[in-house]
């Protein structure tokens, strides 16, 4: 079990994936059997019941729509180097002062990243916009049945109001990022 993992994960496979996530050696090879023992099928991918089983997914509202984010559009199964990739969103932010190397692109766990993974939690048919009824969507998951139709449907409408800059309605990633500070700010 624990052995079958260690053993079939490459050292420069280790190495590439330490580069592009930030994970540590020892972190990877966690993940990588933690990522075998939820693949049932044994074939190397994770489907979206093989997250299911996963506890706390299972009870977060928001579950489903985390599961989604580990999948790229049009597929339904996702391997280790995907896996780690959307799992990088989740480290904490670091200073930047320990990337020596300038060229590099922009760390999966910077802001910008952690809120276009944000973004993309509501954004479900991926037009890039979080129209009403998917920032709707969202809230019914997280507030539960305790609030009306009505009062989700004029906080949806305030956001929206707040959050608009070109007035079509919907919510942009640039207007999330402004509308994100604005309100952290206050
Ligand atoms: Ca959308
Ligand atoms: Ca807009």
């Amino acid at each position: 079990m624990g052995s079958r993992a260690s053993t079939l994960l490459r050292e420069e496979e280790i190495e590439e994936i330490k580069k592009e996530t930030g994970f540590s050696h020892s972190q990877i090879t966690r993940l990588y059997s933690r990522f075998t023992s939820l693949d049932k099928g044994e074939n190397g991918t994770l489907s979206r019941e093989d997250f299911q089983r996963i506890p706390e997914l299972a009870i977060n509202p928001l579950g489903d729509r985390i599961i989604n984010a580990f999948f790229p559009e049009g597929e339904d199964q996702v391997n280790f180097r995907g896996f780690m990739r959307t799992l990088a969103h989740f480290r904490p932010i670091e200073d930047n002062e320990k990337n020596k190397d300038p060229t590099a692109s922009e760390p999966l766990n910077s802001r910008t990243n952690k809120l276009l993974f944000a973004f993309r939690l509501y954004d479900l048919d991926r037009d890039d916009k979080i129209s009403r009824d998917e920032l709707l969507q969202v809230l019914r998951m997280m507030v539960g049945v305790n609030i009306s139709d009505e009062q989700l449907g004029s906080i949806a409408d305030r956001t929206i109001q707040e959050a608009d800059q070109n007035g079509d309605n919907s919510i942009s990633f640039n207007e999330f990022i402004k509308h994100f500070w604005k309100f952290v700010h206050h």
